[in-house]
């Protein structure tokens, strides 16, 4: 594409051109150069123009002019590109329609030449999502979507992880914490993956999540390999397991289902207990016991109340909201865990936080919480959202093995939209009813009824 000789030019005939650049000479020419920057340095001016056709800019087309200032020598770097085919140069599809076709809050439109032995007139839309800006271009006479790319500078680093804990990864029910101390018998379970949708800023910040630790980890090269020891591997781990949880989201489809960087930090908080706290859109994990981000289905239950939160503004308001709230959590710790790690009879996949719960469990398998429970509703509740939580994670379960994951996913997410903050059980398990009927139909619909109706709320 980039043609560096297509016009060769001299400082003086540049200046020229540049001359005609103008609104006023534009129609003139078809070729010209628009002053983008000046730039001032110990030795020189540096001289920086759009390439221009018709007065329109044609994308990727610049030149540029040094000036030594002693000698007073001009090198001069041509990346004008060849634009072939006579392009219109008249929008025939509106920059609303256009705009229609993108994603995301409007940051700038215009009108540029994409250059190429078919040059053609296109809309530059930029758009911002989640803070990230993002390149559409849209064929101005046909309205064809013709590219789109994202203008953030993005970056992929590496680190270790448990995926989902040890205790699965080990089928070993016999871990125990040892005051957070690393030993051979983790080895095996450590992973090394991709950390993926990071800035380039060599912190854990990502499109999907933000670590907002104290002592934040940083990688200039995005490296983040620690032991369970360090107090930076539960960073790494939030990070890692929640921008899983949302690409997977994406995947589904949900492209507004808590799409941003959802913070979380794994420092401040010293109890065995963490939480999600709407008010600031920010999740703790604490360290007691286990550290809770050792293992990823206490990362991915916080990531369920950040998912519902921003589904529906200030869900839970009721205890029976809130069960909702915490049986999804643990649904979405079991859903998530199945991905990467099946059913054993040392760790049944129905056992929510396997290697957390060895510090305050005795039995095994060592759970927090199951979602193969028996309760029923409404007899089986006590009042209290994490026990109550279990009669709908039992039920979510039940349309699990019945649908498959990709299909009871996308019906719980597009059917919690219409939640209302205070829903009752069997108001929610109507739409989540209606989200499969209208999803996958009377089969689906029937699936999930069925399982709502063993669990009495419907
Ligand atoms: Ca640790
Ligand atoms: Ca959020
Ligand atoms: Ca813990
Ligand atoms: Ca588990
Ligand atoms: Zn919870």
């Amino acid at each position: 594409m980039f043609s560096r000789s297509f016009v060769a030019a001299t400082a003086a005939a540049v200046l020229a051109v540049t001359g005609l650049s103008t609104p006023a000479h534009a129609a003139k020419s078809p070729d010209g150069l628009m002053l983008v920057a000046t730039h001032q340095s110990l030795l020189g001016t540096h001289t920086w123009y759009q390439q221009t056709y018709s007065g329109i800019p044609v994308l990727g087309g610049f030149y540029a002019t040094h000036t030594d200032s002693r000698t007073g020598t001009v090198s001069t770097d041509d990346g004008r590109v060849a634009v072939s085919g006579v392009p219109a140069l008249t929008a025939t599809f509106g920059s609303d329609r256009a705009r229609a076709r993108v994603a995301g809050a409007a940051l700038r439109t215009g009108l540029v030449i994409v250059p190429g032995a078919h040059a053609t007139l296109a809309w530059e839309l930029l758009s911002d999502r989640s803070g990230r800006s993002v390149r559409t271009l849209v064929d101005a006479r046909s309205g064809v979507l013709l590219k789109e790319e994202p203008l953030v500078k993005e970056a992929t680093g590496t680190g270790k992880v448990f995926e989902p804990n040890p205790v699965v990864t080990l089928q070993n029910e016999g871990l125990t914490d040892n005051g957070n101390k690393d030993s051979a018998t983790f080895t095996p379970a450590y992973k090394t993956v991709t950390l993926t949708q990071l800035d380039s800023s060599g912190n854990l910040i990502g499109a999907y999540a933000k670590n907002t630790s104290s002592s934040a980890v940083n990688s200039s090269t995005h490296t983040y390999n620690y032991n369970r020891s360090q107090k930076q591997f539960e960073q790494v781990m939030g990070y890692y397991h929640i921008t899983r949880a949302q690409e997977y989201i994406q995947s589904l489809g949900f492209t507004n289902v808590n799409n941003s960087a959802q913070k979380y930090r794994t420092t401040g908080l010293t109890d065995d207990n963490s939480f999600y706290d709407p008010s600031t859109d920010q999740i703790t994990y604490g360290t007691g016991g286990v550290d809770d981000a050792e293992d990823a289905e206490v990362i991915w239950h916080e990531y369920g109340h950040a998912i519902q939160d921003a589904q529906v503004p200030g869900f839970g308001s009721t205890e029976e909201a809130g069960a909702i709230g915490e049986g999804f959590g643990d649904y979405w710790a079991f859903t998530m865990s199945a991905a990467v790690s099946t059913s054993t009879s040392t760790t049944p996949l129905a056992c929510i936080a396997d290697w957390d719960s060895v510090s305050y469990t005795s039995g095994t398998p060592h759970c927090l919480r199951r979602v193969d429970g028996t309760k029923v509703y409404p007899g089986g509740k006590d009042g209290e959202v994490h026990d109550d939580g279990e009669i709908w994670s039992r039920a979510l379960f039940d349309i699990y093995n019945a649908l498959g994951r990709t299909q009871t996913d996308k019906i719980i997410l597009e059917g919690q939209f219409s939640f209302s903050p205070s829903t009752t059980m069997p108001a929610a398990a109507s739409k989540i009813v209606a989200a499969a009927q209208s999803l996958y139909g009377t089969t689906a619909a029937n699936a999930a009824t069925t399982a709502f109706h063993n669990r009495g709320i419907l």
